[in-house]
């Protein structure tokens, strides 16, 4: 049944399981605002951030684990404009060992450590697209240990859960992306935008827009500018989100081929679902796993999908996503998970059938939108 794990779709601490796919904010977009550009609180975080880099000669970078391309792009961004600038700049993350096939191309300066080369204490500490210390795995002691330290901890989010860990805050929860203030830095940094620090912000923009399905014309704004710093928008957008190995296209035809349409669920609304065994993912990564919900998502159907991961005996990681219609993270909370209105998540125990069943009520009682 479903336990009270913490929701792995949710921006909040996520230590067990990890779900990149699943962090995105698809509203953000839909409420985003105009930039506050001229002044504001957000406006003045910028300046004094970039402050405290400019004077820095050291400055370390870290994304959260499992790192996405909005996470370890912003951080490489931002790194490789202070390295531009003289300074001595690592970038990291708590876990896995290595970071993503996809995103190491990103890496052009050489400025990914492992993590254990990250100080206990660096002087200024840059946390990007974490929401909360816990997203920061085996780095998380870093930030108490540079704040008892004297040393400044700078938290770079765009989570409506951020928890405000460090000693400052460049926050804001309405841009689609942590790219988009990754790049307010760079700018106040005074660093000329490049190509290679532009790829590293466009491949975070793009993959959290989910290819600028959910974004504001601010991003759409930025991409342009991105594109016109020498971006080849092909070429970084293929490996991020249109390249699985071969083994992906059996495990989908496997995992689709369980795939359930129950019309009467979620209120009458429709609910589509699939199984991913342990046994269907082996061999594959997380990311492959994570982008089963992108095809079951797109049944006419249905207005809800669901997939449940096993991640261990009668342990299940389990996506949800709406169109437009249901509330899906009322009916995660309801499940001891989290997330947006359209997009939430929670894990479980039990049977694929329990936790199937505990979904059907949770979603048969989740507010219409
Ligand atoms: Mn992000």
């Amino acid at each position: 049944m479903p336990g009270t794990e913490p929701p792995a779709d949710a921006r909040s601490p996520v230590p067990a399981v990890s779900d990149p796919a699943d962090a995105r904010v698809p509203e953000a977009a839909v409420d985003a605002a105009e930039p506050r550009r001229a002044g504001g609180p957000l406006a003045d975080a910028v300046r004094r951030a970039a402050a405290t880099l400019a004077a820095a000669p050291e400055v370390t970078l870290l994304a959260h684990v499992n790192p996405d391309a909005d996470a370890l792009g912003s951080a490489l961004a931002l790194g490789l404009a202070l390295h531009r600038r003289g300074v001595r700049v690592r970038v990291s993350f708590g876990d896995p060992g290595d970071a993503p096939e996809a995103l190491r191309a990103l890496d052009v300066a050489g400025l990914l450590v492992p993590a254990a080369a990250v100080p206990e204490a660096p002087p200024v500490l840059v946390a990007l697209d974490t929401g909360s210390v816990d997203r920061l795995g085996s780095l998380g002691d870093r930030v108490a240990a540079t704040v008892a330290a004297g040393g400044e901890v700078i938290v770079v989010d765009h989570h409506a859960s951020n928890t405000r860990y460090g000693t400052q805050h460049v926050v804001d929860e309405h841009v689609e992306a942590t790219a988009l203030l990754a790049l307010r830095l760079v700018d106040a940094l005074g660093v000329p935008l490049d190509a290679a620090t532009a790829r590293c912000l466009y491949a975070g923009l793009v993959t959290d827009t989910r290819a600028f399905r959910h974004a504001g014309p601010e991003a759409h704004r930025v991409a342009a500018r991105l594109l016109s710093a020498g971006v080849d928008a092909a070429a970084t957008v293929r490996p991020l989100m249109d390249t699985h190995p071969f083994g992906w296209l059996r495990m989908l035809s496997v995992v689709l081929a369980r795939a359930e349409l129950d019309p009467h669920a979620a209120r009458g609304l429709g609910l589509v679902h699939a199984v991913v065994r342990a046994a269907d993912a082996d061999g594959l990564g997380s990311q492959e796993v994570d982008s089963v919900i992108d095809v079951v998502r797109s049944t006419a159907e249905a207005e809800v999908a669901a997939v449940l991961k096993e991640i261990g005996p009668e342990r299940w990681s389990v996506s949800l996503r709406a169109v437009s219609r249901l509330d899906v993270r009322a009916a995660a909370e309801a499940l001891g998970g989290g997330g947006h209105r359209l997009a939430a998540g929670f894990t479980a125990e039990g049977t694929a059938a329990d936790v199937l069943a505990a979904l059907r009520t949770a979603l048969d009682h989740a507010p219409l939108l």
